[in-house]
Order: structure tokens, then C-alpha cells, then sequence
């Protein structure tokens, strides 16, 4: 069956379940979460077979990324590393302003490479996935990913990448050229509207049916430029399309492009044309912000056939 493959590092994530100054919370919540599991686990829910691969370390944070993949139905080829599993503290300040602290230079996520890729397994997909978080990660890290996008392009393998420009793990100035080579050799690329403002230098913001067609220009067929809560457009093979966002209350924003990449990913496996590919994904962005974790909240096929119910109630 046509397939998703991705790559990266997942982490333990712990949340505090109060909203406030994170020195006053008493209890937290355990969880994983990783750009790109969440995307496997958010194609694996819609019905496709999803492979993710990384490394994690021999402790008990790795054995709970490894059974939440498994029990998700997800592929997970696993390497044990004799690092540590990285984790990540979330806390909520008031409202949605949510923050993420990371613990994670140095994990075994981190010390991906290579080898880690067994041989066929990017080749046998439809689909290799990657993000502009992995290459941050370590040298090992980057090449693997670099690696595997040329593996991919050699397999005539479609090649998707989130630009998921991550500020607290390296300065724009020396991401930059990394990821402007990473959208180059891409066929799909989705970006924030800050992100796609990063790779094309743009300081005033431009609309966002524009930057889809500059980035467009750097190579990829395939551009998708998600704008939150007021929407996406996308340039697809020439022809625009725009798409508000579903009206939800938000509780957390974390995950919710993860989530739209998976619906959209999740759709452009079943040939579904782009209208259809962006209308699953705007819905599976609106399913993830309804729920506190980062992946918790994605949707199976069961979910969208009851959110299309309830939008008809709605009208
Ligand atoms: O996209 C959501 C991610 O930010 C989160 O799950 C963690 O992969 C992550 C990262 O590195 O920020």
C-alpha cells in the first residue's frame, strides 16, 4: 500500500495540568511528543501505513515512545542509543500562551544517522517526510535527514518537508541557508507564514497567496502556507486555493500543524485531488488545538464524519 516514511526525535513531554507560573504546579501530565511521530500517528489514525524512525534511549521514557507508536499502529524502527530520551516541559502562563522548554541537546534523538535507515525502507514509500527540526538537532541529525531526501528523490519517492523553524534550537541566520537547501530538493513544503518570511528574507509580510507562489519558486510543486486560525493557501501544480480555518475554541496550538500535514499527507496517499487534501487538513487542525496534547487530539475518519455532522448542524 502507498505509505508515509518519516524520521526524527521524539520526546517525553511533561505538562502541567494548572494554568500558571510553572513553580506553583502540582500536577502534570506525561505524554510524547516529536513534529514527525505526531505526524505518523495523525496518518496512521486516517488510515495509512505510517513508518517513523529515530532513536531513543534504554530508559523508561523510551519504552513509552516506543508502546505509544506500536499502540498507535505506527511502524516504529527504533534504534537504542546509550544517551537519554529528551523530554520537553510544557506549561501553560494564562489562556493559550503556552511554553516549551526544552531538555534534549545531546539525547539519543539527536545522535540519528544514517545507518539507522535500513536499506528499502524510504524506496518502498510514497511519501518520505522530514522537518527543519532535525537538521538543528546535531551534524549526524542533518545529514541523516539530507540523506534520506536524496535516497528518496534517487526512488522518485514524493518528498515532503515542514519547515518547522524551531528558535530556541538554532539562530535564524544559521538556519536559513540549511532550510532554504531542504525546500529546494522538496516536492511538498508546508510553511508558517514567519517561516516562509524566513526563508524568502521578506520583512514585511507579504499575502499569503503570494508567499505560496514565491516559495513555489525555490522548487517545490507543492506549497502550503498555514496562517493559524484565519486559514491556508496553498499553490498546488499552478492552480491557488485558500481555505479558512474551522471555527474551534483553542486550548492548545501545539501540534495543530503537525496535525494538518497529516491530513494532508493522509489524502494526498489516497489521490485525493488538493481542495480535498486541504479540506482534511484544515479539519484535522481544528480536531488537534481542541486538546491539550501534542497528538492526542488527531483525528480518525470516524472524527471528521462527525465534525461534517456537526457543521451541518451548524449552518
Ligand atoms: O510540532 C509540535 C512539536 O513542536 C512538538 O511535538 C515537539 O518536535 C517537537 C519540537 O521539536 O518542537
Amino acid at each position: 500500500a502507498p505509505a508515509l516514511v518519516t524520521l526524527g526525535e521524539s520526546m517525553g513531554l511533561i505538562t502541567a495540568v494548572e494554568t500558571g507560573p510553572l513553580e506553583f504546579a502540582r500536577s502534570f501530565s506525561y505524554g510524547i511528543g516529536g513534529a514527525e511521530s505526531n505526524v505518523a500517528i495523525g496518518v496512521a489514525r486516517l488510515g495509512h501505513a505510517a513508518t517513523w524512525i529515530g532513536r531513543v534511549g534504554r530508559d523508561a521514557t523510551g519504552d513509552m515512545i516506543e508502546r505509544r507508536l506500536l499502540g498507535e499502529q505506527v511502524r516504529a524502527l527504533v534504534v537504542r542509543d546509550d544517551g537519554f530520551t529528551g523530554l520537553m516541559v510544557k506549561h501553560r502562563r494564562f489562556g493559550t500562551a503556552l511554553s516549551v522548554d526544552y531538555h534534549r541537546a545531546g539525547s539519543a534523538g539527536s545522535r540519528i544517522s544514517r545507518a539507522d535507515l535500513p536499506p528499502g525502507c524510504i524506496e518502498e514509500a510514497a511519501i518520505l517526510h522530514v522537518t527543519g527540526i532535525t537538521p538543528a538537532l546535531s551534524d549526524s541529525a542533518s545529514d541523516t535527514v539530507f540523506h534520506a531526501v536524496e535516497r528518496a528523490r534517487a526512488g522518485g519517492v514524493t518528498v515532503s518537508v515542514d519547515v518547522n523553524y524551531r528558535a530556541k534550537l538554532w539562530p535564524a541566520a544559521v538556519a536559513r541557508p540549511v532550510l532554504l537547501r531542504l525546500v529546494a530538493q522538496a516536492d511538498l513544503v508546508f510553511a508558517g507564514v514567519a517561516e516562509a518570511c524566513l526563508l524568502l528574507d521578506a520583512v514585511d509580510r507579504p499575502p499569503i497567496d503570494e508567499l505560496a507562489r514565491a516559495v513555489s519558486a525555490l522548487g517545490p510543486h507543492q506549497v502550503v502556507i498555514k496562517d493559524a486560525e484565519r486559514g491556508c493557501a496553498a499553490l498546488v501544480d499552478g492552480s491557488a486555493y485558500r481555505l479558512p480555518a474551522l471555527p474551534v475554541s483553542v486550548v492548545d496550538p501545539v501540534g495543530a500543524g503537525d496535525a494538518f500535514v497529516a491530513g494532508y499527507i493522509a489524502e494526498h496517499l489516497a489521490g485525493k485531488p488538493a481542495a480535498q487534501r486541504l479540506h482534511t487538513a484544515t479539519a484535522a487542525g481544528a480536531f488537534a488545538v481542541s486538546v491539550p496534547g501534542d497528538c492526542e487530539g488527531l483525528p480518525r475518519r470516524a472524527d471528521l464524519n462527525t465534525l461534517i455532522a456537526y457543521e451541518d448542524v451548524a449552518r
